[in-house]
């Protein structure tokens, strides 16, 4: 799906700001038609941001079910004639959404955009309402799971994921244009053959001639081609790569004749990715990843994106000396890809599947009681939505250089049939989608090598583990062996490793001579322990820390304010880890 942009024939208005805002706390407003004239009693919101926190009240904090936004807009007059599109970034976790009174568009999964071509309903220089009901809940057939319980005091939702379970409208809306006539969407693989680079090119758009121009950092065009596909070479191409993200531009045009009807421009950055052996190759070279499994978590704004969090974040990692990061546990912003792209930051990108195992209670062990795969809880309809949730994030990133590796869950339960029977079909539709990416799944330690039956799917193995923290807490040594040993298992199994997380919870300013757990110093025996482990064994390429920076969960007796396994504190201020994570990678990347 392509991204709103100001072009030669497209222009965007963004509706981000304060919205009228109501929580629903009886559901009422379906029943009542709350879109169909001003909200009562509304308060405000800001969009974009979860809106748990905004308020100073448990009830918003903790709200179950449906909460309405609503704005006006007013379309600009020089739009008349065009096609008029409404388009949400991201509602987390479905939203329906009215013009006016027309319904206009419905949506399920909180991380991926969906639009609505809203031409029938609207006039260039009419102002129009716009309303969307936004709904948190989470069931055993959403992506993530989870489940409403009804108690004596309200609806509260239970679920297997460790971070809180934050809503709304977190990601920009916008009101967007084109002709009529228009390109709908554009795929583009690269290749590399010694100094030669190659587009591979598809273009979809209604009727009419496509022309494409690829033109360099600088504006110089380098080749063209006419046609709705083909392949477009560069002799002399400057690839993107790690630390250098160098973007090229394919600019796709589509004609009446000889008059441009829409042009729409695609950042290209040329690289390629294999997997061969027990390497992971990024343009031929061995790739070694350093970095984060991260969250879009930060104080007041919860899970709502946020340009300056960007910009700072970003300038951590590269501080640090991070090459990469996991999109832990959910598409995230698509600024935050486009950022990745420009400055050559890879991406291991996830769906929200998270947390389907019922074997692990909000990302800790301790089963509930009930199955994960099963008639009630995960089954085919989950399926359906899990495969929906692939395919809307490979249509929506699918362009991105900086994405490298498809992760399609994180920390399912793996070490059995049922588990293999569902995710063996998503592994295979991963790859038909897209059959330049390797995929993989993130194995949790409940499924060590020799019981995960999901693994044989995977290109890359992807290993959470907390060998010093959940088991041999405390004791590094016994942590070291028996992670070493695990370790040299999976190695056997001939594939790429990478440790997607290892952490260990961490309260900033606590310190101890003897490290204790919690303590920074811990932190940093901890890590270092990892470290001896990792580079021990050949086929491990690649370390990803949990998490980069302290984060929001559900409460519990595991958890004091959140999560605190991060570098960084919730409010990025750097633990003596993150130091001695810097000496390290700088180190690895630069080794004097
Ligand atoms: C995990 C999960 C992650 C948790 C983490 C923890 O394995 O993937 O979501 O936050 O452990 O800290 O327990």
């Amino acid at each position: 799906m392509l991204r709103p942009k100001d072009t030669a024939t497209r222009e965007r208005k963004s509706l981000d700001g304060l919205w009228r805002f109501a929580l629903d706390p009886e559901s009422e407003g379906r029943g009542e038609k709350w879109w169909s004239g001003a909200l009562k009693g509304a308060g405000e919101v800001a969009v974009p941001a979860s809106y748990n926190d905004l308020f100073a009240d448990a009830g918003a904090r903790e709200h179950v079910g449906d909460v309405w936004y609503q704005t006006t807009v007013r379309v600009p007059t020089g739009w008349a004639g065009k096609r008029i599109v409404l388009r949400f970034d991201a509602a987390t976790h479905r939203a329906v959404v009215w013009v006016d009174d027309a319904q206009v568009a419905e949506h399920e999964g909180g991380y991926t955009p969906f639009e609505a071509d809203i031409s029938e309903h609207v006039a260039a220089g009419d102002e129009v309402r716009v309303t969307a009901v936004v709904n948190n809940e989470l069931s055993w057939q959403s992506i993530p799971p989870g489940f409403v319980e009804e108690t004596e005091d309200g609806r509260h939702l239970q679920y297997y994921h460790d971070f809180f379970n934050y809503a709304g409208l977190h990601r920009s809306v916008w009101l967007y244009s084109t002709p009529r006539a228009y390109v709908s969407d554009v795929t583009v693989v690269t290749g590399l053959d010694g100094s030669r680079g190659s587009v591979d090119y598809r273009a979809q758009a209604t009727d009419g001639e496509i022309r494409v121009v690829l033109r360099d950092a600088d504006g110089e065009e380098v080749a063209r081609a006419d046609g709705a596909s083909g392949v477009l070479t560069v002799p002399d191409v400057h690839p993107w790569k790690p630390g250098d993200g160098y973007l090229y531009e394919l600019l796709v045009e589509l004609l009446d004749g000889t008059d441009v009807v829409d042009a729409y421009p695609v950042p290209v950055g040329m690289r390629t990715v294999e997997v061969r052996g027990t390497e992971f190759l990024i343009n031929g070279e061995p790739f070694y990843f350093t970095g984060f499994g991260r969250h879009e978590d930060i104080p007041v704004r919860g899970k709502g994106h946020d340009d300056a969090f960007l910009v700072h974040d970003m300038a951590l990692m590269k501080w640090i000396g991070a090459n990469s990061f996991r999109t832990s546990h959910y598409p995230y912003a698509e600024e935050v890809l486009d950022y990745a792209d420009r400055h050559g930051i890879v991406v291991i990108d996830e769906t929200a599947a998270v947390g389907l195992n019922t074997g692990l209670a909000g990302g800790i062990f301790g089963g509930e009681g009930y199955p994960t795969f099963s008639a009630d809880t995960v089954n085919v309809a989950t399926q359906e939505v899990h495969a929906q949730a692939i395919r809307e994030l490979l249509a929506r990133d699918k362009n991105h250089p900086s994405v490298v590796l498809w992760s399609i869950a994180n920390e399912p339960e793996s070490d059995t049939e049922a588990a293999r029977d569902y995710f063996e079909p998503l592994f295979a539709l991963t790859r038909e989608l897209d059959p330049s990416r390797p995929v993989g799944f993130v194995n949790v330690m409940l499924a060590p090598h020799g019981k995960c039956l999901v693994s044989q799917f995977a290109d890359v193995l992807m290993l959470n583990r907390y060998y010093g923290w959940y088991v041999h807490t405390g004791d590094l040594a016994a942590a070291e062996r028996a992670w070493q040993s695990e370790l040299e298992a999976w190695a056997g199994d001939g594939k790429p490793i990478i440790i997607t997380e290892y952490g260990a919870d961490t309260v900033a300013g606590l310190h101890a001579v003897v490290a204790q757990p919690w303590t920074e110093e811990y932190q940093v025996d901890y890590l270092d322990m990892n470290h001896r482990v990792f580079d021990r064994i050949d086929a491990v390429v690649g370390e990803h820390v949990w998490n980069f920076a302290d984060f929001e969960t559900k409460p519990g007796v595991f958890r004091v304010d959140g999560n605190k396994k991060g570098a960084f504190t919730r409010d990025r201020r750097p633990k003596a880890a993150a130091h001695a994570l810097r000496r390290r990678w700088r180190q690895l990347a630069e080794p004097s």
